[in-house]
């Protein structure tokens, strides 16, 4: 059985590096992954690990838009159609791996996941072909600083996971810029002070819309809009409680483990292996033991 996880989420959110680390990750647990450079405008330097299989060598944002003219977001809506066009370069590249994780790192514009068909095809078009797949979706730390930006930031992913029909993880990334130090005079910005400040966050508790800056102003005639457009979201999110998110620190690897596990358990990674008979055995599955 393969295994896909699509790596979301906005423009730095952290997905490259978070799909270093789980190839860091993967490798210290001997357990085999491959990473999938999806973006066609990425810079080779920012791979720690050298892509498996490149949308580049299918075709390259930069080449889009030297021949053809486009700028940077048209050419990759171009990229995209045109993968979509020649999957069966993507069946090919795919064809050697066997219960292995592919690690699809994606690129970060927002477009790509609350509405362009790009992404729900691709991954139908890897449960045809019996991978298993799931997503997880990246949002910073720093979106926690602003609670207009932060539930922009719940939309976003919320309409994402409508839209691609996946087992889904949502992520907490950056979470090492987060400190509870009363001392640190950063950390009380947004009142987050304490863990269950944090917690409300990671729940995506609606009511801290409510005590956002501006939303107890005097209610004029001009702001009477935004206190309308506010309830609705509450009232959406406290109807559809889809988001939730996980709290992830690079710098901590039981942090890794804690999200792998999560990762494993939406896939129900490993539950399909045989297990092995005797006669199956050699030296090498006893090598650790001695
Ligand atoms: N402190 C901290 N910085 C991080 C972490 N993860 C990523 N960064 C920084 O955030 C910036 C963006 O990281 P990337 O991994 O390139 O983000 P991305 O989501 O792949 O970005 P795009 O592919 O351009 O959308 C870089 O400067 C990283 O060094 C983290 O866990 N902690
Ligand atoms: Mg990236």
């Amino acid at each position: 059985m393969r295994y896909a996880v699509l790596v979301t989420g906005p423009a730095g959110a952290g997905k490259s590096t978070f799909c270093n680390g789980l190839m860091t990750h993967l490798q210290t647990s001997k357990r085999s992954g491959h990473l999938v450079n999806m973006d066609p405008a990425a810079n080779s330097d920012a791979f720690e690990y050298e892509p498996s299989i490149d949308i580049r060598d299918l075709v390259s944002l930069e080449d889009v838009m030297d021949e053809l003219g486009y700028g940077p977001n048209g050419g990759l809506v171009y990229c995209f159609e045109y993968l979509l066009e020649n999957m069966d370069w993507l069946d090919e590249e795919l064809g050697g791996y066997e219960d292995d994780y592919l690690i699809f790192d994606c690129p970060g514009q927002i477009e790509l996941y609350t509405h362009h068909p790009f992404l729900p095809t691709l991954v139908r078009h890897l449960q045809r072909l019996g991978i298993r797949t799931c997503a997880v979706y990246l949002i910073e730390s720093q979106f926690m600083e602003d609670k207009y930006k932060f539930f922009s930031g719940v939309l976003s992913a919320m309409s994402a996971m409508v839209n691609l029909e996946v087992p889904w993880l949502n992520i907490m990334s950056k979470m090492d810029l987060v400190t509870t130090n009363v001392e640190d005079k950063g950390s009380g910005r947004n009142g987050i002070r304490t863990r269950k400040d944090i917690a409300r966050y990671l729940e995506a508790d609606p009511m801290l819309l409510l005590s956002a800056p501006g939303s107890r102003e005097e209610r004029t005639e001009r702001n009477s809009k935004f206190h309308a457009l506010n309830q609705a979201i509450v009232q959406l999110i406290e109807d559809h409680p889809l988001v939730k998110f996980l709290a992830m620190d690079l710098t901590n690897p039981d942090s890794i483990e804690t999200v792998l596990s999560h990762i494993d358990y939406v896939m129900q990674y490993g539950e399909d292996e045989e297990p092995k008979e005797p006669g199956d055995l050699d030296e090498g599955d006893f090598a650790e033991m001695e």
